[in-house]
């Protein structure tokens, strides 16, 4: 049995997702960030980093293996799956899947975090957001050259490589420029949101503001 602790409208909302297209059962605990937008402490009583996902793998003898970081995540139920929703069987596409699990937290993440944090900020913080947005948009012309050229991340199937870049261009959309200046990125979008599996995990998630 999996345990979710998952933070609301945070990165987290992908676990629920894969394990919806899994098919795996699950129960989420779900926790309200603090005004200042952290998570809080319950979670750190999870995990010491006190992020959020963090999943726990429940055995049936009482013992569990907490996880934490969503591509490793991710992983471990592409492994218990007997890799459903992983890497596909030929080259160009096992390379595209390994590059776009990384990416996605790796190089997309911390630029459009220092864009949605520097916009926040009044005066100065909108200068250095203005200076970051070039940045951000590099990253959109290049995922946009990608999807526009195959139906998903690593080829025709969904795979976990799609799972991990669902947040950080949700995010963009809300609140990073990702727009109609981007139509294959924006149909993919609009196509993940309208898995039945993707509407399921929302159901059980609770608030979420990157869906739309
Ligand atoms: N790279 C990590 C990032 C984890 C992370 O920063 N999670 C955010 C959720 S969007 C969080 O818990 N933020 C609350 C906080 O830092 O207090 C992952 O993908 O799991």
């Amino acid at each position: 049995m999996y345990v979710v602790h998952h933070l609301e409208n945070s990165r987290s909302q992908r676990v629920l997702w894969m394990l919806e297209e899994l098919e795996f059962t699950y129960e989420v605990v779900r926790y309200d960030r603090r005004p200042d937008m952290r998570a809080p402490e319950a979670l750190r009583r999870i995990h010491p980093l006190g992020k959020s996902p963090v999943v726990e793998d429940r055995k049936k003898d009482g013992r569990s293996t907490v996880l934490v970081e969503t591509g490793a995540i991710c992983e471990y139920l592409v492994d218990k799956a007997n890799g459903r929703l992983g890497p596909p069987e030929d080259g160009n596409g096992r390379r595209q899947y390994r590059q776009f699990v990384h990416y996605a937290e790796g190089s997309v993440m911390p630029i459009l975090f220092a864009v949605l944090v520097a916009s926040k900020v009044p005066l100065l913080g909108r200068l250095a957001a203005n200076k970051v947005r070039p940045m951000l948009d590099v990253h959109l012309d290049y995922i946009e050259k990608e999807i526009s050229s195959r139906p998903w991340f690593a080829g025709k199937e969904l795979t976990a490589a799609d799972i991990m870049m669902s947040f950080p261009l949700e995010a963009a959309r809300k609140r990073g420029g990702l727009d109609q200046r981007y139509p294959a990125t924006i149909k993919w979008l609009d196509t993940i949101h309208q898995r039945p599996a993707y509407q399921k995990a929302l159901k059980r998630g609770g608030n979420y503001a990157f869906a739309s």
